[in-house]
Parts: C-alpha cells; sequence; structure tokens
C-alpha cells in the first residue's frame, strides 16, 4: 500500500519539474527535433525528454510500480500504474502556442486514485485525489451549473487519424455546433477536461483519444463535480468515444450525438 499523501506531493513536485523542462524546451522551439509518428502526429524531443524525467523519478520512488507512457509505451510492475502524457498537445507545443499540457494519473488496480494535469505556459496546476476535492493551484474547482445548452461553450478536437479516414469528428461537430453558444478547439485534451472541471467551460467530446489524453482530466472532472462517460453513457467505449460534462447537459450532449446523420 502506497501512502497516498506523500505521493499526492511527491507527484506535485515531479510534475512542475517536468513543466520546467517543457519551458526551456520552448524557449529554443525554433530548432527544437520533430519527427513524424504517424499522418499529424508529431513528437519532439521534449516529448521524449520530458517524459524520461517522469519516468526514471517514478520508478526511482516506485520501482515495483508499472508505467503507460505516450511515447515509452508500456512498463509492466504490480497493480499501481502511473498513466503519462509528457506533453499533451504536441502540435500547439511545436508552434508556441501556451495550450498543451502535461498529464499524470496514478491507478490501484484499473481505478485512478490520483491526478494532475500542469498547464506550464498559463503556471496553472490540477490535481485531485482519491475522496478529495479538485482543486487548481491549491484552491477547490466546481464544474459550471449551467444547464441550457444553448448558452454553453463546449470543447472539442479531431485527433490524428490516418488520411484515408478523413475527420471522423466532423458529423459531430455540425450536428452539436447549431445547438450550443460556441465551440473551442484548443489542442489538448487534458486542458479541454480542466477546463470543464474548472467550469469555464460545460462540456468536451472528442474522438479517438487515448487513454494518456484524458486519464488525470477525467479523473480531475469526476472530482470537480462532473460526468465522464461515452457516447453510448457507459463506459466501455472510452476514450474512443469520449463525453464530459458538468453533468447538467450531459443527456442533452449525448441525445445530439447519437442522432442519425
Ligand atoms: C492531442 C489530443 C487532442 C487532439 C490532438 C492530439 P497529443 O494529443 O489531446 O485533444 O485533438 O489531435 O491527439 O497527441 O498532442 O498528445
Amino acid at each position: 500500500m502506497i501512502d497516498l499523501k506523500h505521493t499526492q506531493g511527491f507527484l506535485h513536485h515531479l510534475i512542475l519539474e517536468a513543466g520546467d523542462i517543457t519551458l526551456n524546451f520552448r524557449k529554443k522551439r525554433d530548432t527544437l527535433q520533430v519527427n513524424n509518428k504517424a499522418f499529424r502526429d508529431y513528437v519532439t524531443e521534449a516529448d521524449v525528454a520530458t517524459e524520461k524525467f517522469i519516468i526514471e523519478h517514478i520508478l526511482r520512488e516506485f520501482p515495483d510500480h508499472s508505467i503507460y507512457g505516450e511515447e515509452a509505451g508500456k512498463i509492466a510492475g504490480n497493480e499501481y500504474r502511473w498513466i503519462i502524457d509528457p506533453i499533451d498537445g504536441t502540435t500547439s507545443f511545436m508552434r508556441g502556442l501556451p495550450f498543451y499540457s502535461i498529464s499524470i494519473a496514478l491507478e490501484c488496480s484499473g481505478t485512478t486514485i490520483l491526478g494532475a494535469v500542469l498547464q506550464p505556459a498559463c503556471n496553472d496546476l490540477y490535481e485531485a485525489v482519491e475522496n478529495g476535492p479538485a482543486t487548481l493551484n491549491g484552491s477547490p474547482i466546481h464544474v459550471s451549473q449551467q444547464d441550457n445548452l444553448a448558452e454553453c461553450v463546449l470543447a472539442t478536437g479531431f485527433a490524428c487519424q490516418p488520411l484515408e479516414k478523413g475527420s471522423p469528428n466532423l458529423p459531430f461537430f455540425n450536428r452539436v455546433m447549431p445547438e450550443i453558444q460556441d465551440v473551442r478547439r484548443l489542442g489538448s485534451a487534458a486542458a479541454d477536461c480542466c477546463y470543464v472541471a474548472s467550469g469555464c467551460i460545460e462540456g468536451h467530446w472528442e474522438l479517438n483519444l487515448k487513454l494518456y489524453d484524458i486519464a488525470a482530466g477525467a479523473f480531475i472532472v469526476e472530482r470537480a463535480g462532473g460526468v465522464v462517460t461515452d457516447f453510448s453513457g457507459g463506459t466501455s467505449g472510452l476514450p474512443g468515444q469520449f463525453i464530459c460534462t458538468n453533468g447538467k447537459i450531459h443527456e442533452s450532449l449525448r441525445e445530439i450525438l447519437n442522432r442519425p446523420e
């Protein structure tokens, strides 16, 4: 059994140090080494170096734990598993935009017990712990109470897909857009979740996400009073079909996303 309070403190310091690494790379972004993982899917030397730093520190502190990192893949260990996205929003990061996040979650036997999302360029750290509140820079946060979809701002994204698959989210986008106040496309699902958790926006939906994109963010939304499901209202389709909301508009949004074309 881990000491959760100690582990929370460990994660707090670790993610802040990792944030500084990304900020240093951000200063020299014109010469950043970039590789194409797949069509429209990039990895930079900053993603690799930041994840290496995070994993080395976790395994030094918890040598038996399992790891699932975006760049490093899976490292087998015990029932505690750290899920890491060193830079969620690599495209924004490469272009000097501030909407990128470091996302780290800790699961015990498949249940998330800790989560942290840092937006280094904004100096915003979102954290949540099992049975505790979600916080932004130490202060509790809550989802919005807005229940009128017409007055809601939602975020979405167009996660990287092979060229032949086109943009599977476009039909959903076309269906949702006329029913709401506005849409934001910030480029980091982890950040979108945190904006739902802090009540800045009412919801986020996206297709084809990976667990490391949303593991920490989804937990933070739930601890802030929000709801996370797939399009059917269950969880078996996560994270490929992802909806998180303030709860008040969840069913209305789900109904629109499930409307026949
Ligand atoms: C990103 C997602 C984002 C999506 C992007 C991309 P990455 O993750 O979080 O929501 O729309 O296309 O997949 O690849 O930058 O870690």
